[in-house]
């Protein structure tokens, strides 16, 4: 019998994404005999509400020196973060006087370096210590390693209670949730606010953006499942805000109880989960079916393209294009080349199905027919930045909501 990896409750098998390399595993050709496969199937509890991998390689295997994904890549990101840091600031409900924001994986420093140019008293911990050391650079105050309650009372003990502790992209990464549960009531000062913000299930079923489902996510939260979750340590979901990053994130305000009322977003969006089935076995399985559909509908699109002789390359080396292209069976006879502007990506190939990563400034005449947007959620940014490309009569393609050419 599966079991939930929170409360060990039944995990109903929903979805199937066949064998899959590391998402984020960009390699040189001479490694292409050496890398790491595993199941990408994801299951759905009914009494924790977690839908989540069934299995998940090691986190060793996925966090480490080399990571590759920096925050700091998109410019919209860059300017998220800066915005939320001073909303925390100026917005009064967070305590930054005489307080401690303490940041789990805080990558390349894209928020802290605020608090760190700042003054604000911070700690950052992060387990991949070639990005951690790009945040190092820039003032902040890095801790390597994973957050556990060990790190979380070593942190206490020197610095005192955390008046916010932040997440961003992280809490959905981490299998052993139990261990956050753990460090975060060790460590979260009775006035103080546990904020993470991840890729948002409810948008990842509408969209059928499957993509968001790869070895580092091992949960994809929803206000009900975190609700649940951290009520087992006794906090209370006070506040949500849906955010439009990464093609819909949900940011979860929590907080010990008799500390703050909860908004009405709360109650408000936990209705509309359960209107749109986000408890139910059911909605999953109908969800896996859509993805069959979508991954079908764009591997025959990009078929059509290239048997009438058009070129077709994708942009965005992302984690999320690992998932469809080896799901869909897209590789180099499809999508010729990927276009990307992280330097450490650049003259690598894709994971599994090894379609060559080129830099960005490679993206020029003569362009590719079409380009298909494996950076979907960055879609804006990247449109904005090469206006020429479709006065010179290339097309933008997108599998999200569904596979269409982006106007
Ligand atoms: O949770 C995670 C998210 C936050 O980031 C991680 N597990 C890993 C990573 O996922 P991803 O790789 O799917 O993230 P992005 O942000 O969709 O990746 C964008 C990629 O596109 C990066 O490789 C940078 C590239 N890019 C570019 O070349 N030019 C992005 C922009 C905006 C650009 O203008």
């Amino acid at each position: 019998m599966l079991k939930c990896r929170s409360d060990g409750s039944t995990l109903t098998k929903v979805l199937d994404l066949g064998s899959q390399p590391l998402g984020n595993g960009f390699l040189a050709q001479s490694d292409f005999g050496n890398e790491f496969w595993y199941s990408l199937t994801c299951g759905f509890s009914e009494s924790s509400l977690l839908f989540q991998l069934v299995d998940q390689p090691d986190a060793g295997l996925m966090f480490h020196d080399n990571y590759k994904f920096q925050s700091s890549t998109s410019q919209a990101m860059s300017t998220h973060f800066e915005r939320l840091f001073d909303d925390f600031v100026s917005g009064g409900r967070v305590r930054v006087d005489g307080g401690l924001i303490v940041e789990l994986g805080c990558n390349d420093g894209v928020f802290l370096r605020h608090a760190a140019s700042q003054g604000i008293r911070h700690v950052g911990v992060e387990p991949s210590r070639g990005v951690g050391e790009v945040a190092r650079d820039l003032g902040v105050n890095v801790l390597d390693g994973f957050f556990t309650p060990e790190v979380a009372h070593s942190i206490q003990s020197d610095s005192g209670k955390a008046t916010l502790i932040y997440a961003a992209n992280v809490m959905c990464h981490i299998s052993d949730i139990d261990s956050i549960l753990g460090g975060v009531d060790a460590l979260l000062a009775d006035d103080g606010f546990l904020v993470f913000e991840d890729p948002y299930l409810g948008d990842v079923v509408q969209k059928v953006s499957y993509d968001q489902i790869y070895d580092e996510h091992v949960f994809l939260f929803s206000a009900l499942s975190v609700q649940r979750l951290f009520n087992r340590i006794g906090l209370e979901l006070v506040d949500v805000e849906h955010l439009d990053t990464h093609g819909g994130s949900m940011r979860y305000w929590l907080a010990r109880p008799g500390h703050t009322q909860p908004l009405p977003s709360v109650a408000k969006t936990l209705k509309q989960e359960y209107e749109l089935g986000l408890h139910s076995t059911e909605t999953f399985v109908n969800f896996a079916a859509n993805v069959a559909q979508s991954a079908e509908m764009l591997r025959a699109t990009l078929e059509d393209l290239r048997s009438n002789g058009l070129r077709v390359s994708a942009f965005g080396a992302t984690s999320k294009s690992t998932t469809v292209y080896n799901y869909a069976g897209i590789g180099p006879t499809l999508i010729e080349s990927v276009f990307d502007n992280t330097e450490s990506k650049i003259g690598l190939y894709t994971p599994g199905v090894h379609i060559p990563v080129v830099s960005d400034i490679e993206f020029k005449v003569p362009y590719p027919d079409t380009t298909f947007l494996g950076a979907w959620n960055h879609s804006v940014e990247i449109q904005r930045k090469y206006p020429e490309y479709e006065l010179q009569g290339g097309r933008w393609l997108t599998h999200v909501p569904d596979v269409h050419f982006v106007p």
